[in-house]
């Protein structure tokens, strides 16, 4: 039986190294998202320095008073700014089941690279799914700018990694990713003051919706699990300068499940050791909402037929939104 582990992967010579080590790193990459969709990626290039200040101004955006938080809150038409405490189940809008709500307050933003795009909007003339920048700190928007450039740098040498690992040529994805959907969201979950009802997690069990995700973690990752195929569930542990990088639902159908969006969660504080605050930068990496996506070439045997049917992006996303919004 295989292994079931996240490796800790320096992908530091895959921008330096020649193509033997590239080719190198590409397999093990393989080998992970076949094996549980998910690794850690150091030698990333991203300045710890870029990543603190993101992770200091969603903390203080967090410390504010709730009234003033509510202020950024944009009832849900753009899925950007402030979500508080029980508006998302993150359950319910991956598998369309009955769920408690996640433990978390977050605030959504969309990369200042990326097209507006407003599923929700009751009228989409006047909602463009622009960002809404909080005044408190000052310095968030500059901050996370500069936080959405260093991802996005990142997710794309991904991108021609994973090209080289499923054998296809090394831009194949780009195109699907121009313009892409970027999503960056600080995930802020509270030390609890109470306990919380049967079932309910920090985040609920879910697959991550898109092509890929790239999230800086919370010190030694505390907390995040993933699961396997026989049900059982293992933790993620990362260094602190890590990211953790997930394969999306896009990419395991171009991939003809070959690599799995893995079904993964965050569970609520078990002792009172436990009950810390705990913040993570996930940035979700979505392609082109008007792009169609079917099984790659490489992915399909000969005469074989394609696991899943061909599917256009916006519509997917479209349908999980809709599952979501049955929340409050
Ligand atoms: O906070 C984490 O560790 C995981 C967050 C996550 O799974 C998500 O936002 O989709
Ligand atoms: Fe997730």
């Amino acid at each position: 039986m295989r292994l079931f582990h996240v490796p800790v992967i320096d992908i530091a010579k895959f921008a330096q190294g020649n193509d033997y080590e590239r080719a190198a790193i590409a397999r093990l990459v393989d080998d992970t998202f076949v094996e549980s969709g998910f690794m850690v990626v150091v030698g990333h290039g991203i300045p710890p320095a870029t990543i603190a200040a993101a992770k200091s101004a969603a903390r203080t955006f967090f410390a504010l008073p709730a009234d003033e938080k509510l202020k950024y809150r944009e009832a849900g038409q753009t899925s950007r700014g402030f979500f508080p405490k029980d508006s998302i189940a993150s359950a319910r809008y991956s598998e369309n089941r009955d769920a408690p709500t996640d433990l978390m307050e977050s605030y959504a933003l969309s990369s200042p690279n990326s097209p507006p795009w407003a599923p929700n909007a009751v009228d989409s003339q006047t909602f463009s799914g622009a960002n809404i920048w909080p005044k408190t700190p000052p310095q968030f928007r500059e901050t996370f700018e500069r936080y959405f450039d260093a991802v996005e740098t990142l997710a794309d040498q991904l991108m021609r990694m994973f090209a080289l690992a499923l054998r296809v040529e090394q831009d194949y994805f780009r195109d699907f990713f121009s313009p892409y959907q970027g999503v960056v969201r600080a995930n802020y979950y509270g030390k609890l003051d109470q306990q919380p009802l049967p079932g309910q997690l920090r985040i609920g069990a879910h697959a991550d919706l898109g092509g890929f995700t790239v999230l800086s973690a919370d010190e030694g990752c505390g907390g995040l699990q993933i699961q396997d195929i026989t049900g059982k569930w293992h933790d993620v542990n990362s260094p602190p300068d890590g990211f953790v990088i997930n394969i999306g639902e896009f990419m395991q159908a171009w991939t003809n499940d070959r690599w799995r969006a893995t079904r993964h969660r965050v569970l609520a504080p078990r002792s009172a050791a436990e009950n810390t605050d705990r913040l993570t930068i996930p940035f979700f990496f979505n392609p082109d909402p008007d792009r169609y996506i079917e099984c790659i070439p490489t992915c399909l045997d000969p005469g074989a037929t394609p696991r899943h049917e061909r599917f256009k992006v916006g519509d997917f996303r479209q349908h999980r939104l809709a599952q979501q919004q049955a929340v409050a």
